[in-house]
């Protein structure tokens, strides 16, 4: 609620013409993202003219080519195999899927997720497993900055952070079953939970509101808005 009285009090009449404010949202798996972009888009009436919402391209890495290669199935059977590939793969899908959303006419475009996030949180994570190696790694530092400096549309606004623990993120994954996810363990969710921490660390505790982004990474922070400090919110999902 607090998110949507955060937008709703974003006054679109001072951005420039054909300015739209973008904002990601962010959280460990099974966090509830999905869910809470689908309430954005169904239930709120208000919103539903003002927001446009972009959901992850998770579609397009279970059905690849004409073929239907399943690249995230691939991925957590033989993560070593394939971190790389689909790491790659899931940013060229991001690019494709802010490319089709970017001519929309509504002022505000929420969309799942960011390029920042898999750099930040999976990218991290997998290389930390060794299911990356060090050469795979410098491949991808080595086209990440250069890729999103020229594709602006890739760079939000803000963040909303949807925060809950791993064992709630876990319990939820359990219920809902994606065939892909039966070996994702509570341990990797604890992994991602940090990393998120870590990227979108609370100034400080209790209910929702103001994050600000600590030890974020010269050639992220480079890529972002100057002011990016003061425009992560978050929600704690715990319940
Ligand atoms: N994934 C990944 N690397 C990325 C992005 C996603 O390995 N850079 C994986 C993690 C999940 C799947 O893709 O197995 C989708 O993850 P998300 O957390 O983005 O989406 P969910 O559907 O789990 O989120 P929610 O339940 O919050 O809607």
């Amino acid at each position: 609620e607090s998110v949507d009285e955060e937008l709703k009090g974003t006054d679109t009449s001072k951005l420039p013409k054909n300015r739209r404010l973008t904002f990601c949202v962010e959280g460990n798996i099974s966090v509830g993202k999905t869910t809470f972009l689908q309430r954005i888009a169904n239930e709120t009436i208000e919103l539903r003219d003002l927001v446009e919402i972009v959901p992850e391209p998770i579609a397009k890495w279970q059905d690849v080519g004409p073929e239907h290669f399943n690249i995230l199935d691939a991925f957590y059977a033989e993560p070593e195999r394939y971190a790389y590939t689909f790491q790659n793969y899931v940013f060229v899908t991001r690019v494709m899927q802010e490319k089709e959303s970017a001519c929309g006419m509504k002022p505000l475009r929420l969309m799942e997720r960011s390029v920042f996030s898999d750099r930040m949180v999976f990218v991290r994570a997998v290389h930390e497993a060794n299911w990356m190696n060090e050469m795979e790694i410098s491949i991808y530092d080595s086209w990440f900055d250069p890729v999103v400096s020229s594709l602006p549309g890739l760079i939000p606004d803000g963040f909303i952070y949807l925060r809950a623990s791993p064992d709630t993120c876990h319990k939820r994954m359990m219920v809902r079953k994606r065939s892909e996810e039966g070996g994702v363990t509570l341990d990797y969710l604890r992994g991602l939970h940090e990393k998120h921490e870590s990227w979108l660390l609370p100034s400080k505790g209790g209910a929702s509101g103001v994050l600000s982004v600590s030890q974020l990474p010269v050639h992220l922070e480079g890529s972002l808005p100057a002011d990016i400090r003061d425009r992560v919110f978050y929600l704690e999902g715990d319940h």
